[in-house]
């Protein structure tokens, strides 16, 4: 039997690669030395594409493959692919919705409680052997703060459930007011303004980049702590930098960054900042439940099937 080639666009773990090599003919375009070349010779007979979440699935790599009939995002947000653009050529895409929001959500409230008890803070500080001359400085806690939330979709909605158990004020921000019985804020200025946490939990993409910017910061203020498990192009990277160098803002608890695996160098001299090398969805658990809904969809798309997750604008 003739099986179809399959272009994979990202680092990927294993057990998903070992199980697209089952149904197809994988080439690893994310490790090639020569990525024009494999482009130029196997680009034509590419039926399907799989990257992350992350991944930039630009107009001039899908250019160079004319066959390419489905991309399939590992991962929720599928911010870097041309939607337009797919819908024009008939391109299907699809994503792993559902199966990572709990992790997601677990990872913001990590970040909150991190930040505002200075947990990795206090932890370096006994690593260095400073316990035994004097007690760790105190922290703050979180319970009765107000956490604004920017974008309330499901990962949103974890993310409030899980705060409200700790004991924190829940508002938020959204393109529509939703449903619910929380507090709604219109504009990203005011729910900074009202937060001492503000949670970026929305898409990204050009409609959400830079959204977070120099204003919003300055709103949120010398007392507020920005947490980001979304995207780092929804946040100006640059004005974030300066509003913690300038005591603009307390803290920050980061998982996303503008330029991954870029940090900004000053970013990582911080005291008051928590890193963490994007691992929102990296658990065993999550990450080959989001393989499955990869391996779904494309074994959906290759029997004529409905597709199991398709992105909501080529449903
Ligand atoms: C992963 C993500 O980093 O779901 C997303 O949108 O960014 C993450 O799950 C990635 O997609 C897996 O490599």
């Amino acid at each position: 039997m003739n099986q179809p080639h399959l272009l994979i666009v990202a680092q990927l773990p294993d057990f998903l690669v070992e199980r697209l090599q089952q149904s197809f003919i994988c080439h690893d375009y994310f490790h090639a030395e020569d990525k024009a070349a494999l482009l130029r010779d196997l680009g034509p007979q590419i039926k399907a594409v799989v990257g992350a979440g992350g991944t930039s699935y630009n107009e001039t790599l899908l250019g160079a493959l004319p066959s390419v009939e489905i991309i399939s995002v590992f991962g929720v947000g599928y911010d870097g692919v041309p939607i337009p653009y797919c819908r024009e050529r008939g391109i299907r895409v699809t994503h792993t919705p559902d199966v990572l929001t709990e992790d997601v959500a677990d990872l913001a409230l990590a970040l909150v409680l991190m930040t505002s008890r200075r947990l990795v803070e206090s932890n370096r500080y006994l690593h260095a052997g400073h316990w035994a001359e004097r007690n760790f400085p105190l922290s703050n806690k979180p319970g009765g703060k107000r956490a604004g939330i920017i974008g309330l979709g499901r990962i949103g909605k974890a993310i409030a459930q899980r705060l409200e158990a700790v004991g924190m004020k829940i508002g938020y921000q959204g393109r529509t007011q939703q449903a619910v019985s929380l507090p709604y804020y219109a504009s990203i200025i005011e729910l900074a303004a009202w937060s001492d946490f503000l949670i970026v939990a929305c898409p990204g993409g050009e409609g959400t980049r830079n959204i977070v910017n120099a204003e919003v910061l300055a709103a949120l203020g010398p007392e507020g702590t920005l947490i980001n498990i979304a995207r780092g192009s929804i946040v100006d990277e640059a004005a974030l930098v300066s509003a913690l160098q300038n005591k603009g803002i307390k803290a920050a608890g980061l998982d996303v960054f503008a330029h991954e695996p870029q940090v900004p160098a000053e970013l990582l001299r911080m005291e008051n900042v928590v890193l963490l090398p994007h691992v929102g969805t990296s658990t065993q658990e999550t990450r080959r439940a989001m393989a499955e809904v990869v391996v779904r969809n494309l074994t959906a798309h290759l029997a004529g099937d409905p597709l199991f997750t398709p992105v909501p604008e080529l449903r």
